[in-house]
């Protein structure tokens, strides 16, 4: 029996990618480094320190900075960030999400955000969907990021529901690799040629069958 759907937030709930991108590409034209979108692709549902790892192995200058510039352009990344998603209101919520939402509300199913964001509590806000939400999971309570399951056991663990009693949406490889990880059911939102590990694929979160769920 399904008692808890979690929902990762970029790129499932609403598209906040193209904000990440644009603030990494700001911080990393500051270091000389210059990504394009196949690098943007690597930085999806991967954490902010590990993004900019990310980017300056790219730049090839990953030996050059000290934990605490590392800290200073994450700080820089995200105030830029922050000034980005400040724009967010109900209309960047994909479509099917209230609906969907509404659904699980009807069955008495619970709804948590796993994201690897620490700012989901703000954009959920900003897009009025709190009072949907019974649990976000701050991804500084837990040890590792996706693909470690941690992210979706914590939802788990705090809604009080076993992980076999879950399904995972995500829209990552990474993402979905933690789904699985944790013992969940998988439900990927993109290409299924890139999501092999889901259990099942939807082009996108409106065109999920609700009767898959419960
Ligand atoms: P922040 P998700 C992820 O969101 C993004 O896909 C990824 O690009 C970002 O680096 C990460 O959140 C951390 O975000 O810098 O806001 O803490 O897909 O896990 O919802
Ligand atoms: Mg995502």
């Amino acid at each position: 029996m399904i008692r808890a759907v979690i929902f990762d937030l970029d790129g499932v709930i609403t598209e906040t990618s193209r904000q990440h991108f644009q603030a990494w590409k700001a911080v990393a034209y500051m270091i000389g480094v210059e990504i394009d979108s196949t690098v943007n692709e690597s930085l999806k549902g991967v954490s902010r320190e590990e993004s900019l790892k990310i980017i300056l192995k790219y730049g090839g200058i990953l030996d050059k900075y000290s934990k605490e510039e590392m800290e200073k352009l994450c700080f820089c990344k995200n105030e830029y960030y922050k000034q980005l998603i400040s724009q967010f209101t109900p209309a960047n919520v994909f479509e099917g999400v209230v609906e969907m939402f509404e659904y699980l509300r009807g069955k008495g199913i619970k709804i948590a955000i796993g994201s690897a964001s620490h700012n989901a509590p703000a954009l959920i806000s900003a897009m009025a969907l709190e009072p949907y939400i019974d649990y976000i999971v701050d991804p500084g309570d837990v040890k590792r990021g996706k693909p470690a399951p941690d992210i979706f056991l914590k939802a788990a663990s705090a809604l009080g529901v076993k992980p076999s009693e879950c399904i995972g949406v995500e829209d990552a490889v990474a993402g979905v690799e933690a789904i699985k990880a944790a013992g969940m059911y998988a439900i990927g939102i993109g290409d299924a040629e890139v999501l092999k590990e889901a259990d099942v694929v939807f082009g996108s979160i409106a065109e999920i069958d609700l009767g898959i769920i419960a």
